[in-house]
């Protein structure tokens, strides 16, 4: 009996990747091989999530681990997982990661790929039990092969990117990714060890009615964005607001909704990372028919002048980040 090549919802995202990869008859497999290597390291992370509270009980996990070394705090072990998959893989000859201050260079000098990752974004919600996520984008190299990534291989526009997704370690732990064709998610069964495809081809709807944002700076917002937020109030939309990126973009990719960081005293520039935050979540919305801004500029056309660059996000659905941008621009 010929196999139904329609990919039915329980595909594994190994299969998966497999069978987009015969899409392609000329791919040889590399970036495939690196997206199982970013799958496997998010097994480990989320085994070692999943131990956080039992290393407060003595002897239980144990503060320590068998070296005698102290337990890592968790977005260091993050850190460490997926660069160390990475490096193990052979496909990425440079990583950059929010974790650390320059290029991690990997030693691949034929691996075509570059990476750049926030291991575990919004620490703060690690030690109360809240989701958290790891965000990862994927470009090709722009230097020669079999030398060193360099800068200019990480300062490149997020529409370059190859591919981008993020790991939502939440009630249930998620892997949703895009490689320019759509967004597929996929929901880990930790028994089996394995991601299944739960939610095919991801799609955010045109409106939403949850706002997310820190209302606590609302003071400190720009007008238009004041303006906007008023308007969320009146029209009675839900505020929801985790305080962790990925877990809120993640409600509102599902449900439809928008996502706001803008500039405040704090942070002039903005809080979030154009390189390992914005930029992989705007490839994934805009893959799901959603928008991201920084209030003016498609996030993706932003050009990157430093790894660590911070920018304004604006992001989800598409009729609410458009008027946002319309009262920025009316308001400043
Ligand atoms: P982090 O990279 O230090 O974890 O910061 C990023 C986090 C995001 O996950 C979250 O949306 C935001 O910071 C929350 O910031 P705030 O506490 O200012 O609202
Ligand atoms: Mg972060």
């Amino acid at each position: 009996i010929k196999e139904d090549l329609a990919l039915p919802v329980g595909t594994t995202l190994d299969r998966f990747i497999m069978r987009k990869q015969e899409d392609f008859p000329f791919a040889t497999g590399e970036l495939s091989q690196l997206l199982r290597d970013i799958a496997l390291a998010a097994k480990i992370v989320n085994r070692a999530i999943n131990h956080a509270g039992l290393t407060d009980i003595g002897g239980a996990y144990g503060k320590q681990n068998v070296q005698g070394e102290d337990q890592q705090k968790l977005d260091v072990v993050a850190n460490i997982r997926f660069i160390r998959a990475l490096r193990n893989g052979g496909e990425v000859a440079a990583i950059i990661s929010e974790e650390e201050e320059g290029i991690i260079q990997t030693g691949n000098m034929k691996g075509k790929y570059i990476v750049a990752i926030d291991p575990l974004d919004g620490s703060s919600n690690i030690d109360v039990n809240v989701s958290i996520g790891t965000i990862f984008s994927i470009y090709r190299r722009t230097s020669e092969l079999g030398t060193e990534g360099n800068l200019e291989d990480c300062l490149q526009k997020g529409t370059e990117q190859v591919a981008a997704g993020y790991i939502i370690y939440g009630s249930s732990t998620m892997l949703v990714y895009t490689t320019g064709n759509g967004v597929n998610g996929f929901t880990y069964e930790s028994s089996l060890g394995e991601f299944f495809l739960s939610h095919p081809n991801i799609t955010i709807p045109k409106k939403g009615e949850i706002y997310s944002v820190n209302e606590g700076s609302f003071n400190h917002f720009p007008e238009g964005v004041q303006q906007y937020i008023e308007l969320c109030r009146v029209r009675n939309y839900s505020a929801r607001y985790i305080g962790s990126l990925v877990a809120d973009f993640h409600r509102n990719l599902m449900k439809g909704g928008i996502y706001l960081y803008p500039i405040t005293q704090k942070s002039p520039l903005g809080k979030l990372r154009l390189l390992y935050e914005c930029n992989a979540l705007a490839f994934i919305v805009e893959q799901a028919g959603g928008k991201a801004s920084d209030g003016q500029r498609r996030i993706l056309e932003i050009e990157p002048y430093e790894l660590h660059q911070r920018c304004q996000l604006y992001i989800g659905s598409t009729d609410m980040v458009e008027e946002v941008e319309t009262l920025l621009v009316a308001r400043g």
